[in-house]
């Protein structure tokens, strides 16, 4: 009777090693993130993004209070800075753009918008096409957009839809309730619930998107986040003591609002979200669905317009030659 093989014993190699080195390699370069503000001026959205990344950015741009004049961003404006949680460095760039809606004809005012990000994706394909590459690219593509719902109007305005249909094409987007303080509890569920339905019917693909490599634990945590759009904030860069603790909030006559609170906004969910869920989603998906679409897109077209080269330089050729036996000849 032949006897049982033996089994085989596994000498340790050390290959799951990798995920240390390659978080040491990751450590050392650090990360690009870029994120786009978009909504009418005044809507919070620099106080918003100061709240979310609170004491890591130097500069702060938000009013702090009344008194300050109202800033108004008129062109599209890049700040990059570097910052760094426990040795993790992040080059964190937050692109301002103007106040939406803030014109009396408003026709076409996301084309610079758009145009910021497509540019952003064209410089990259251009440097990804040089015959001597960087070997690491510099990332200035946009990884998402915070778009501003007014919550002075429940529901969609024509140009949201305008705006969010473009947006979503070329970038993750994230749509917020700006400043929703000013809603009642009944008033905040009846706008979200709004908001979803029309983004529905208008067919509005919101970040994120359903992948085939999601497991179960994604999809469950994809379904809470998509039941939470748009994300109903209230932003604060003022910091209260209360029974000893310290609260970022906004003071009122009748107490202190908890931005962190999540009974109060969900300020904590969207933070949650942006950094600690998805962040290496919003680049990858940034990556693979966005830039790729744009490159496909722009390297067909290179195609196409040498093909149309080549057959205009032949045609031109052969007319040449028509009009010369000689040239036949030979
Ligand atoms: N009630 C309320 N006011 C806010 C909120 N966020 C910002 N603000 C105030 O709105 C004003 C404009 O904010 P800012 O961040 O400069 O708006 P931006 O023009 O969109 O960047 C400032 O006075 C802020 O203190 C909020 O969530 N609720
Ligand atoms: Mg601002």
């Amino acid at each position: 009777m032949a006897s049982a093989p033996a089994t085989q014993h596994q000498e340790y190699v050390g290959y799951d090693t990798i995920t240390q080195q390659m978080e040491r390699k990751f450590l050392k370069r650090g990360f690009n993130f870029n994120v786009i503000l978009v909504g009418e001026s005044g809507m919070g959205k620099t106080t918003l993004v100061n709240s979310i990344f609170a004491s890591h950015l130097v500069n702060s741009q938000g009013r702090r209070t009344a008194q300050e004049p109202i800033r108004k961003t008129t062109e599209i404006t890049p700040v990059t800075q570097q910052i760094d949680e426990n040795g993790v460095k992040c080059r964190l760039t937050i692109i301002d753009t103007p106040g939406f809606g803030d014109q009396c004809n408003n026709d076409g005012c996301w084309v610079p918008v758009i145009k910021y990000i497509k540019d952003q994706h064209a410089a990259y394909l251009e440097r990804e096409l040089k015959p001597q590459r960087e070997r690491i690219i510099n990332d200035s593509r946009v990884h998402a957009a915070l778009y501003f719902l007014n919550p002075g109007f429940p529901g969609l305005r024509p140009l949201d839809i305008e705006v969010l249909k473009r947006l979503t094409e070329v970038t993750n987007v994230i749509p917020v309730i700006a400043k929703s303080d000013s809603l009642t509890t009944e008033e905040r569920e009846h706008y979200k619930k709004k908001i979803k339905e029309e983004m529905g019917f208008h067919r509005i693909q919101l970040y994120p998107y359903p992948s085939d490599e999601d497991d179960e634990d994604d999809r469950a945590l994809n379904l809470g986040i998509k039941e939470l759009l748009p994300f109903a904030v209230i932003g604060s860069e003022d910091i209260f003591v209360e029974n000893g603790r310290s609260v970022r909030g906004r003071r009122h006559v009748w107490g202190i609002i908890d931005v962190m609170n999540e009974n109060h906004c969900d300020f904590i969910h969207l933070r949650n979200f942006i950094l600690r869920t998805h962040l290496s989603d919003l680049i990858e998906v940034t990556s693979q669905r966005h830039y790729e679409a744009f490159r496909t897109q722009q390297l067909r077209q290179i195609k196409e317009l040498r093909a149309a080269q080549a057959a205009q330089a032949q045609a031109a050729q052969s007319s040449v030659a028509g009009g010369n036996p000689q040239a036949i000849q030979k």
